[in-house]
């Protein structure tokens, strides 16, 4: 019998895969408009400043159902007026599909918002593991200087949905407030 070889390799200190359908999100300052609080302060930011990049292996098209994606995620360090540099956050599209998110270098903070938009946060620091049950939006948020990078595993059917999450909100904001990390209402 044949034994073939990983077409994949994931590397557990950085997070980072290499292989084959191996794909790239990435956003800049100019993808960001209507996520911070201080839109003028985001238009006078060089736009093509990287605020985050994904990088994850598709090995099923989007929207296959049954199937997993897996990536990682580096928020960079940095701050639109008072607040920090963070991912756009989304519900799913297909609301009842779940994910697991686990960090692997910095620190920073995972808000989750349910449908009711009572808004949570947890820690995230190299180690944790976050479950995000179907149905909770999710955001993750650099606080530190140095970049936050996570991993992340995700139906291949779930999608992204960021209109309600720019409609509405995400219940708390992440603010650098006299120096100190400070959660702040909408
Ligand atoms: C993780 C996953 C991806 C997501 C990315 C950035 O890698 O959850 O599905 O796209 O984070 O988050 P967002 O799409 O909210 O900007
Ligand atoms: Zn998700």
């Amino acid at each position: 019998m044949k034994i073939i070889k990983p077409k994949l390799h994931y590397d557990n200190m950085t997070g980072v895969l290499s292989g084959e359908a191996i794909g790239e999100k990435i956003a800049r300052i100019k993808d960001m408009a209507g996520f911070y609080a201080d839109e003028n302060s985001r238009k006078r930011f060089d736009q093509d400043v990287l605020v985050y990049r994904v990088q994850y292996y598709s090995p099923v098209p989007e929207g296959t159902e049954g199937g997993l994606f897996f990536g990682n995620t580096t928020v960079f360090p940095g701050k639109v007026g008072d607040e920090y540099f963070m991912t756009k956050g989304h519900y799913h599209a297909i609301g009842n599909r779940g994910e697991y998110y686990w960090c692997i270098e910095g620190s920073g903070l995972l808000l989750m918002m349910d449908q009711d938009n009572h808004t949570w946060a947890e820690e995230m620091l190299p180690g944790s593991l976050h479950y995000m049950p179907a149905y909770v939006a999710h955001r993750s948020i650099n606080v530190r200087k140095e970049p936050l990078v996570f991993g992340a595993c995700w139906p291949s059917d779930a999608g992204h949905e960021y209109g309600l999450i720019l409609e509405k909100g995400f219940g708390l904001r992440v603010k650098e407030i006299k120096g100190a990390m400070t959660l702040v209402k909408y």
